[in-house]
């Protein structure tokens, strides 16, 4: 069966309020047009993220009545520790609240400036974490992965070529170690190889280098290289995953994605000094060594999240889930990145809506619209979210891709709920000419997307801008 009906029934609801049009135009105009800032509770579908998102089983919820709330030696942090070791091989395992701060511990430990962090593609927060230590974050995907058509199997693999010319040009002593990110999310939610990692693994043995996962969504690669990897179709993704993390010397992970809980996150890692030396600071800045920022129930409720996500009805079901919305939308001609990845569906905005220049950020516009008429909340990942201005020539410059991602928390929404989204996003497509460009009357000097407030065109002003 290509797309699996969900492998788990409904027993607890929560209600989902349909606010009318009116209402939603009022706030979307409150927020100036930045959906992170419109309140949660007048959204219908929430695609915003993946992250934190996660509807969790009634075996995780029981487990969080066994939490352990001593402050030191709870017992549910041996067990966590014992599912890590177990599912991804590595000795020391640090609890921290989530990925950031998983990514923050590591970097601040063993990088300093001047340095260099390759990865496949640095996610922002990883890319942030290296950046605020001085070092440079360096993307060395292979060329399939930045393009949106092409249709590759990995399109997340690292090349290794580039890496080996990035190795032998800074020598170890600027590297203190490489990165793979599992699924690749900055790239489109795109698998990497087993092959490519024993590649990688090469590349870094040659030269001494560490290598380390960012493992957040592991578990959809793993099923990944088990439909498309030759030699793989026989093994389970617990296998598969293993077998990945045996190749590398730790992770970040941000239990928010594959790990199936709202709030949590580990680094894992082999090294008994720089471990002793994260644990030092995880005590200065999230807690004793044994907790991390979280409570023990937390921690029971991601041992126990961590198992289920490697159950494969499940993550038949969810990869199917997305790939139904991806194959829904290319029926009816739209513009997606394809292969579709594991978590989300992007959709490409500058061929979607054609007759909106960049520089009137057509990603936010069709956000804007997804809200307003159908209200379902996306994100832009594009001249927003990248562009900045040239600090000489003043001028706007873009990223090359235009983006929406359309993210689909894990257990969360029904097969009819997505069916919703396709159905909404297709009318949009068919009236896109009714779509106006948008401009910032507010920035701030950095990460503006956050903050940036803007307005819709005038057709006037649209066409004045367009023909500039
Ligand atoms: C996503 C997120 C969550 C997010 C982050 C920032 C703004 C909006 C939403 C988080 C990731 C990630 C990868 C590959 C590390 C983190 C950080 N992704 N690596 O895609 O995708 O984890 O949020 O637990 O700190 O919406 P953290």
């Amino acid at each position: 069966m290509r797309f699996p009906a969900e492998p788990f029934r409904i027993k607890v609801v929560e209600p989902l309020r349909r606010v009318s049009r009116e209402e939603r135009e009022r706030r979307i105009a409150k927020a100036g047009l930045k959906i992170f800032a419109v309140p949660a509770d007048s959204i219908y579908v929430d695609l915003l993220t993946d992250s934190g998102t996660s509807a969790m089983s009634d075996h995780q919820w029981a487990g969080l009545m066994v939490g352990d709330e001593s402050y030191a030696g709870n017992r549910n942090y041996f067990q966590f520790e014992s599912t890590v070791r177990d599912l991804f091989g590595y000795r020391h395992v640090i609890p921290t609240h989530q990925g950031r701060m998983a990514e923050n511990l590591l970097f601040s430990t063993v990088l300093k400036k001047g340095d260099v962090v390759p990865n496949n593609i640095h996610f922002d927060t990883t890319r942030a974490n290296v950046e605020h230590q001085g070092a440079e974050a360096r993307d060395l995907v292979i060329d399939e992965g930045l393009d949106p058509q092409a249709l590759h199997p990995f399109k997340g693999n690292l090349d290794p070529a580039k890496l080996d010319r990035a190795l032998a040009e800074l020598g170890r002593e600027r590297v203190p170690l490489v990165m793979i990110t599992v699924t690749n999310n900055s790239g489109g939610g795109q698998p990497v190889s087993i092959a490519n990692v024993r590649a990688v693994r090469e590349v870094c043995h040659r030269h001494r280098v560490p290598l380390f996962f960012d493992a957040c969504r592991f578990a959809e690669n793993c099923w990944f290289i088990q439909q498309r990897e030759p030699g793989f179709a026989g093994k389970s993704v617990a296998e598969i995953a293993r077998e990945m993390f045996s190749y590398g010397d730790g992770c970040t992970m941000s239990a928010k994605k594959d790990g199936l809980v709202n709030i949590g996150g580990f680094l894992a890692l082999n090294d008994a000094e720089w471990a002793e030396r994260i644990t030092n600071l995880l005590i200065l800045v999230e807690g004793f060594p044994t907790y991390g920022g979280l409570a023990g129930r937390d921690l029971e409720a991601m041992s126990r999240g961590l198992r289920e996500v490697l159950d494969e009805d499940y993550l038949a079901f969810r990869i199917g889930q997305v790939a139904h919305l991806g194959e829904l939308l290319l029926h009816a001609g739209l513009p997606i990145v394809t292969p579709v990845g594991g978590h989300a569906v992007y959709i490409d905005a500058l061929r979607m809506l054609p007759h909106i220049p960049q520089s009137q950020f057509p990603g936010q516009a069709l956000v804007v619209a997804l809200y307003r008429e159908y209200g379902i909340r996306a994100v832009e990942v594009g001249s927003l979210m990248f562009g900045h201005r040239d600090a000489v020539t003043g001028e706007i410059v873009c990223p090359k891709l235009e983006l929406v991602r359309l993210a689909i928390p894990r257990r969360v929404y029904t097969t009819e709920h997505i069916r919703y989204v396709a159905e909404s996003v297709i009318q949009l497509y068919r009236e896109a000419d009714r779509l106006r460009g948008l401009r910032i009357t507010y920035e701030a000097p950095v990460l503006r997307h956050f903050t940036a407030r803007l307005e819709e065109l005038n057709d006037v002003e649209a066409a004045s801008a367009t023909s500039r």
